[in-house]
């Protein structure tokens, strides 16, 4: 019986090691198969596009005055400077439109979504700084550009727990506990009476949003090779009053299209039925 049962145990065992053997495998196979899903079959295009942040004419600093901004004319200093983008596409003379796959790589990129970030440090971001967005295309010669600014729909939720999304989706700083979810885009002041906070509002417990405010940015005339894509903050608050801020309404723009002070700058991010304004193509 002893026997029997040392016998019957070895074959549970060997069957056993076959079947995690078998399982080890099937996983392995699995991921990378899902690594290879990083690159389309026919995207062997290496891309890389650059941003640039302008303020005052000049490449923006972190905390430097910045004068004559927005419809009065007020002198600010602007201490955060981020915005996340995603869907990113490359547009061919057909006028196709190509996506282009971002690579995980652990800081600036994960789960199609990159963080652009023109902020040192100077208040309360991080000392590091990304201007570009990497990943593969399909090979061919492309004039235009189309992406979306913020966190896709489906990647947001009043939920989200910040410390199981991995870099650049886990920034306390980039996430409204008090509404709830991402802020897309994140441009701050010296001026306690004015800051530029870009996110989905009026969502319910399934993230279902009146407003979910992500500007989609197409422009052609655009060669990734030479050329990089420009957000200028003049022209970004230039319809917008950043000296004073609406009485009963939230400091600056929160993302309310109803607040006064986020009408010129939904305007110039091309958020209803204007084109951006706020962004264009500039030689590298
Ligand atoms: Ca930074």
């Amino acid at each position: 019986m002893a026997e029997q049962n040392s016998a019957w145990n070895g074959h549970l065992h060997s069957c056993l090691s076959t079947k995690i053997r078998l399982v080890v495998m099937s996983v392995l196979w699995f991921a990378g198969g899902c690594g290879g899903e990083d690159r389309g079959a026919d995207e062997n295009l290496d891309v890389r596009i650059e941003f640039t942040v302008t303020a005052g004419g000049l490449p923006y600093q972190c905390g430097h005055v910045v004068d004559n901004l927005g419809k009065e004319g007020a002198a600010l200093a602007i201490t955060d400077m981020r915005f996340y983008i995603h869907d990113v596409r490359l547009i061919n003379g057909q006028g196709e439109a190509q996506p282009v796959t971002l690579v995980d790589d652990g800081v600036w990129q994960k789960d199609g979504v990159a963080l652009l970030d023109f902020e040192d440090g100077c208040a309360n971001g991080t000392r590091q700084l990304n201007s570009r967005v990497q990943g593969q295309s399909v090979d061919g010669s492309y004039t235009g550009i189309q992406f979306r600014i913020g966190i896709p729909n489906q990647l947001n939720s009043p939920r989200t727990v910040l410390e199981n999304r991995g870099s650049p989706l886990n920034q306390a700083s980039l996430f409204w506990s008090w509404r709830s979810g991402y802020k897309f885009m994140r441009v701050d002041t010296d001026s306690d009476s004015f800051r530029f906070h870009l996110g989905s509002v009026g969502c319910d417990d399934d993230f279902n949003c009146r407003f979910e405010n992500i500007p989609t940015i197409t422009m052609s005339g655009f060669e990734w090779q030479t050329q990089v894509v420009d957000l200028d903050i003049d022209h970004l608050l230039e319809e917008t009053n950043v000296g004073e801020n609406t009485d009963g309404t939230a400091p600056g723009c929160m993302g309310d299209p109803d607040d006064p002070e986020c009408r010129g700058i939904f305007a110039r991010l091309g958020l209803g039925t204007a084109e951006t304004t706020a962004f264009s193509v500039r030689a590298k």
